[in-house]
């Protein structure tokens, strides 16, 4: 299925595991998804991304693979993927699967072989490295210590820039890229719409030399990476109508305007998060930290920017599978009437701005960070890292939990809030992970009934997209950049001008006497009126160009 204009789509996030059971063994599965698909094209989204869905050992839940060829059989098999695409087709959403092949699992055959010899051809799958005085370099694997393991047998170090079982794929050899074509056509075979490339900037290594910092310099946005993905775009997804993402850890707007030029043949569009890094203290996520709406503004400004006039493409999201939810980040879930005023400021402050916008399941519900309060809630291996490394350093457990209940990745991977049956409705069973308990106010069904709902806001802001080229082709202008709680911008396009302005606090803040609200009101939340706004209000108004 080609999209005609794949700009103006909106792109929803289904974290599998957690979406929604229908075997009882408490993990989501395939077809959960389409049980829950006429919710979803209600919604009014097109595209589904999910997270991967291949054989896995699931220590990364499933961004370990270890078959790239079969469906993990915790979710179904490959009769209820081609059902859920087709279903999902009648229903005009597409689906985009999640590429994983900076890395394998080391359970993967390629690493099995590599083990077992030397000479093995899938040896050079990897990168061995041979070093008498400890691990090759400093480098840290971003889930904490030395991102190199020793393996005994051949008396080598082996590189992860991950977990110890993500073992990172050589790049530079070529019968490494023939195979990862050969996995990105058989996924295109089957049918699928579109890709994610999981931390896609990081496949080209650079120098294996010891590092000031983590290791970082020597292979974000590497030497050979633009070369490498043209060849992928060339050898599989480029003349297909498919619609791509990558994911970009640390990147710069240089690059992502490489990644994503049209003629350059490489993505449609790139994920970067310098905005989600405005509650890192000192560039350190393991703080407990308020977050800055001064940096937030300006980055996001930044890339909106430079990314209009160097011509690319960017997602903008505030949530996904590593991120906290953006209600409890940068909105407040301390009651029920600041939870729905400013989820809908939020998705109205994002939604208005370019790019490809993307809705993690239970964000259009305004779904909140579980606030655990025990170590033993949480399941993801960064956490359970992060919590070792932290009492090591001598933090009291208390401080390491008010850190977690912040910063962890299972803020946003507890189930999705269906109703307000037992488990929120997500599994008869026992759910693999904690639901957090405001289920019962906070659900899809409640919001399904609920005109008013967070939901609806969003449902509106699709459809906005879909209707007014002005999104996604305005010129975007930021304005009142210094002021302590508005975030304020207009997007230009022939002869119109919209002006968006969000309180993003739980003030009610004077309007500055030169902003003029006047206009047709496109989109209106909280309280406002020619002098104030709200707590958490937001306002989009059209105007004709003067
Ligand atoms: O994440 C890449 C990544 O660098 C992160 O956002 C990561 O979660 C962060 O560094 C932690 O602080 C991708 C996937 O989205 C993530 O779920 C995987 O664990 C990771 O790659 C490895 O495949």
């Amino acid at each position: 299925m080609v999209q005609k204009d794949w700009k103006k789509s909106v792109v929803y996030q289904i974290y599998v595991k957690s979406f929604n059971d229908t075997t009882g063994n408490g993990e989501g599965d395939l077809q959960g998804i389409i049980e829950k698909l006429d919710y979803l094209a209600y919604l009014g989204v097109d595209y589904l991304w999910l997270t991967p869905i291949y054989d896995s050992p699931m220590n990364d839940n499933g961004y370990d693979i270890r078959d790239y060829f079969k469906v993990n059989a915790r979710f179904g098999n490959e009769k209820d993927l081609k059902t859920l695409i087709k279903e999902a087709h009648a229903r005009q959403l597409k689906i985009m699967l999640d590429i994983v092949v900076n890395h394998t699992s080391t359970e993967h055959q390629w690493f099995q072989e590599a083990l077992k010899s030397k000479e093995s051809p899938y040896h050079q799958f990897y990168f061995f490295k041979k070093s008498n005085d400890g691990p090759p370099t400093n480098w840290e694997s971003k889930f904490g210590g030395n991102a190199w393991q020793y393996d005994s047998k051949s008396d080598e170090y082996y590189l992860h820039l991950f977990d110890v079982t993500q073992a990172d794929l050589n790049w530079d050899n070529p019968e490494v890229r023939q195979e990862v074509f050969k996995i990105v056509n058989h996924w295109i075979d089957l049918g699928v719409d579109g890709f994610r490339f999981d931390v896609i900037n990081l496949i080209s290594k650079g120098a294996f030399k010891n590092s000031t910092a983590i290791g970082k310099e020597f292979y974000t946005d590497g030497p050979r990476v633009h070369e490498f993905l043209h060849e992928l775009n060339r050898e599989t997804f480029g003349d297909k109508g498919m619609m791509t993402v990558g994911e970009m850890s640390s990147t710069s707007l240089e690059h992502c305007i490489k990644y994503t030029r049209e003629a350059r043949q490489e993505l449609s569009s790139v994920f970067n998060f310098h905005h989600l890094k405005v509650d890192y203290k000192d560039g350190e996520k393991w703080t407990n930290q308020k977050f800055d709406l001064q940096q937030l503004k300006a980055i996001l400004m930044y890339w909106q920017r430079g990314i209009y006039e160097g011509g690319g493409w960017n997602a903008i999201f505030w949530c996904n599978h590593d991120q906290p939810r953006v209600v409890s980040r940068f909105g407040n879930d301390e009651n029920e009437e600041m939870r729905q005023t400013s989820a809908k400021t939020l998705a109205i402050a994002l939604h208005m701005l370019q790019g490809t916008p993307y809705i993690y399941q239970g964000e259009e519900i305004g779904m909140t960070d579980p606030h655990f309060t025990s170590i033993h809630q949480y399941r993801d291996v960064e956490s359970l890292n992060a919590y070792e490394m932290m009492k090591r350093k001598g933090y009291e457990e208390s401080e390491i939990l008010t850190i977690l209940s912040q910063k962890s990745r299972d803020n946003s991977r507890t189930p999705m809030q269906w109703d307000s049956s037992n488990h929120a409705g997500f599994t008869t069973g026992k759910p693999w992970i904690d639901v957090a308990s405001n289920y019962h106010t906070i659900n899809a069904e409640a919001a399904l009934a609920d005109e008013s709902s967070i939901f609806y806001t969003y449902r509106t802001l699709i459809q906005l997209r879909h209707e007014h080229d002005i999104i996604t082709y305005g010129d975007i202008v930021p304005r009142y950049m210094d002021h302590p709680a508005l975030f304020v911008y207009e997007r230009h396009y022939k002869d119109e001008v919209w002006l968006i302005v969000a309180n993003m606090t739980s003030e009610v803040v004077e309007l500055p006497n030169t902003l003029d609200i006047k206009g047709r009101r496109v989109i209106q939340n909280g309280t406002i009126n020619e002098y104030e706004i709200g707590a958490y209000g937001a306002i989009v108004v059209a105007k004709e160009k003067e």
